[in-house]
């Protein structure tokens, strides 16, 4: 039977591109997220598009008993989870430390720490009674470098970072490899929900330099989960040619 991968966030952005890219090379697909009409339309065209085996899952990864319903009943063709990419996540907000809403900050960790958590502990048990496995984080540049207003956006991809590094060392008797790719900037709807819908800010982000684009993380993704069993990727940077880091950016506007 063909490898199986699921994808949070997969209604979207750089976790629809995975779920493209992977059924491209002929993967079973569970494709997650919170809106339902987007999952169903994306497990249709992946099923007609590339003939592959295709589950759609929703749920909100930060509800906590929904996470581990929705994982712990699927279906028996299904429990074989080869490879998990944790891509659901968010930013809320890009302002001062003070003038920054709590709210917009609980739903970060709620979702960006909290949803990878549950998400992953679901998926482990199955790994390890296989002793194999692949988890693929989407931490982000902004885990390694903090920039003004990202606060808390980075202290979750920070968290990230430290939890990839964590389960690679206690998942290490189980074989089960774990892989943080960091992106620089990806033109996503990521800035749009960033900027609670204001598509002025969301574009002016992406203004005076070619950013990466989901299917770009999607082909590093796929790279990472199809080399031999003896190699893991332990973190992965990539960004634009016109970015360095977090912080520093070469634009012509
Ligand atoms: P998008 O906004 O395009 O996609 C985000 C995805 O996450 C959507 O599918 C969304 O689906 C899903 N999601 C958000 N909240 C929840 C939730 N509570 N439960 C389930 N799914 C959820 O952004 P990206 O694709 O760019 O972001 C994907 C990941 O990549 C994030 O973790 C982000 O932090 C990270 N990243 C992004 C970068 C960028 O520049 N774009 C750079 C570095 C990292 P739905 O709304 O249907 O629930
Ligand atoms: C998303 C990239 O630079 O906006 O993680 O933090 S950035």
């Amino acid at each position: 039977m063909n490898k199986t991968v699921f994808i949070t966030g997969a209604t979207s952005g750089i976790g629809k591109s995975c779920a493209i890219a992977f059924a491209k090379k002929s993967f079973r697909i569970i494709v997650n997220g919170r809106r339902e009409n987007l999952l169903s339309g994306l497990s249709e065209s992946l099923k007609k598009d590339f003939g592959v085996e295709v589950l759609s899952l929703p749920f909100d990864v930060r509800e906590k008993e929904n996470v581990f319903d929705a994982i712990h009943n699927l279906p028996a063709e299904w429990e074989n989870i080869d490879i998990l990419i944790n891509s659901a996540g968010l930013a809320l907000g890009k302002d001062h430390f003070d003038e920054a809403h709590l709210h917009d900050w609980e739903t970060m960790i709620d979702t960006n720490v909290n949803g990878l958590l549950y998400v992953s502990k679901a998926v482990l048990p199955q790994m390890i009674k296989n002793n194999s496995g692949h988890i693929i984080n989407i931490g982000s540049v902004a885990g390694d470098f903090v920039y003004e207003n990202g606060n808390i956006y980075c202290a979750t991809k920070s968290a990230v970072d430290a939890i990839s590094k964590s389960m690679r060392i206690d998942l290490l008797p189980h074989h089960i490899k774990v892989t943080n790719i960091k992106p620089g900037a990806v033109e996503t709807e990521f800035s749009l929900v960033r900027f609670k819908g204001d598509t002025e800010k969301a574009s002016a982000t992406y203004e005076g330099f070619q950013p990466l684009t989901g299917d770009d993380i999607a082909e590093i993704a796929v790279y990472c989960a199809m080399l031999p069993a003896n190699v893991c990727i332990n973190d992965l940077t990539v960004t634009p040619v016109a970015q360095a880091n977090g912080v520093y950016f070469h634009k012509t506007v």
